[in-house]
């Protein structure tokens, strides 16, 4: 398992071995997605529920050039302290950092293909990457979708932040296979708000059969992994209105400014937290929270085999 490239953490391999459950957690989410010190705050609280639900937590990063699941706690401090100095490391970013021993924060993507190497099969997060508004032009497209499309991890999240187009993100996902599951609710959650008027494909009540689903999938050997949608606990979700005009004024500040690639997605983040003050993000930590504790119950299901 632990391959010239890869460092699994001694508590990660133990559980493995032993078919224990183990969540897969990302690192672009600390280092890119909150600001310290409530992101290091943040991310031992998420590994501490995983633990409080019978799981082993696995965050994810590359330190020094070498590929980690399982961080320590200093490794985690790091990782927030740096923000965003560290590199926003998706797939096509890992060769590189590798061969210069260099550190990056794992996007969905490549949390998905080192948690995949380690023998992890699901992980939590917050929200993923998707089509970008007016991707018809900019070709803007997250990488973390063709990621779904190959590599069999399943992701747990709060949905996707209408900064993306929604729709043109679930088309996407249709094309390349890959099912949506709705965890409570037939419709996709939109990280802040639990509702988006989108629909999802399947609506599932328990971890069980989120568990059920994923072995079909592995049993039918498809190459994809698949996203669970997890809405945001109501007393914690945001008010639609503030959200979305504060959304619009991101997109219009990104507009203005010339932010393309891959700043476009931290650009868009960092200024929704501005304009909403604290609210945005404390929002963004209790979905967070409220996704480990799924994915921990689902990984004690997948593992009861
Ligand atoms: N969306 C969020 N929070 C995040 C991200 C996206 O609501 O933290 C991060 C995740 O790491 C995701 C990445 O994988 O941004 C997507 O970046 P891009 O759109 O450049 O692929
Ligand atoms: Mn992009």
């Amino acid at each position: 398992m632990n391959n010239r490239i890869l460092d699994v953490a001694p508590e990660v391999r133990e559980a493995l071995a032993a078919g224990r459950p183990v969540v897969a957690l990302e690192s672009t989410i600390i280092s890119h997605g909150m600001p310290y010190p409530k992101n290091v705050e943040t991310a031992l609280l998420v590994e501490q529920t995983i633990r409080d639900n019978g799981a082993v937590p696995a965050t994810i990063a590359v330190i020094g050039g070498r590929l980690k699941a399982g961080l320590s706690r200093d490794e985690i401090e790091y990782l927030g302290r740096a923000g965003r100095s560290v590199a926003k490391a998706s797939r096509r970013d890992l060769p590189a950092l590798v061969a210069r021993g260099a550190d990056g924060a794992t996007t969905v993507a490549t949390t998905m293909i080192i948690a995949h190497m380690a023998g992890i099969r699901i992980f939590a997060t917050g929200g993923i990457g998707g089509v970008h508004r007016g991707a018809e032009v900019t070709m803007d497209i997250s990488a973390d979708l063709e990621e779904l499309a190959q590599t069999p991890v399943m992701v747990v999240c709060a949905g996707a932040k209408s900064i993306l187009d929604l729709g043109l993100t679930l088309e996407y996902l249709e094309t390349k296979g890959v099912p949506v599951l709705g965890y409570g609710t037939e419709e996709l959650p939109a990280f802040y708000t639990r509702q988006s008027g989108f629909r999802v494909d399947y609506r599932v009540d328990s971890p069980e059969e989120l568990a059920a689903i994923y072995r079909a999938q592995r049993d039918m050997d498809y190459k994809g992994g698949m996203l669970v949608t997890n809405p945001i606990p109501a007393e914690y979700a945001m008010d639609k209105a503030v959200i979305d005009k504060a959304i619009d004024e991101a997109l219009r500040a990104a507009e203005a400014q010339g932010i393309r690639g891959k700043e476009t997605t931290p650009f868009l983040l960092a200024k929704v937290v501005e304009l909403t003050g604290g609210d945005s993000l404390e929002s963004n930590i209790r979905l967070v929270l409220n996704n480990a504790a799924l994915a921990a119950k689902t990984a004690v299901c997948l593992s009861q085999r």
